[in-house]
């Protein structure tokens, strides 16, 4: 995943406050794989294109389940026009919301670290033919949980779906 951080006054703290979450997550990742070491991640395929849509938009999984998102841009226009990404919110947030907020965080492809708690998984930004993937367990607690893709403007154009975690 590329990342640029321009360096100014006040984004030491920042930066630092960014780094601290990468080690806690790389922390959990190393739990999370010693748990989970005999089952393997269950493999879920989407494709993102240029109409601003999933081809899936209702996902149902297990409470716990280990799964691995693979994203495909499927579509022609270059990435600096459209670009796709998949967006795992917890239960409580306002998706609308978070994606107006996503806006502003460009720089970190359209993930706004601020609010990174509301995220439970996501992936990098996939141009015309590129594939992203993210793995993980999904949350233990059953309800409907809303992905989007944070490119500005693709969540109001309908670019969302519904992971439904079951018991
Ligand atoms: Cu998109």
């Amino acid at each position: 995943m590329k990342r640029t951080l321009k360096m100014g006054k006040g984004n030491w703290k920042y930066l630092l406050g960014f780094n601290l979450i990468v080690v806690l997550l790389g922390t959990v990742t190393i739990l999370e794989g010693a748990h989970h070491l005999t089952s393997e991640a269950r493999i879920i395929s989407i494709t993102g294109n240029d109409q601003m849509k999933f081809d899936i938009t209702e996902i149902e999984v297990k409470a716990g389940e280990k799964i691995k998102i693979i994203l495909k841009n499927i579509g022609k226009i270059p990435k600096m026009g459209m670009a796709h990404n998949f967006v795992l919110l917890n239960s409580s947030v306002d998706a609308k919301n978070f994606s107006m907020a996503a806006i502003m965080a460009r720089e970190n492809e359209y993930i706004p670290i601020d609010r990174e708690k509301e995220i439970i998984a996501y992936t990098g930004m996939a141009g015309p033919d590129e594939t992203v993937t993210v793995e993980f367990t999904v949350p233990e607690i059953p309800g409907k949980y809303e992905y989007i893709c944070t490119f500005p403007g693709h969540y109001l154009a309908g670019m969302k779906g519904i992971l439904i975690i079951i018991k």
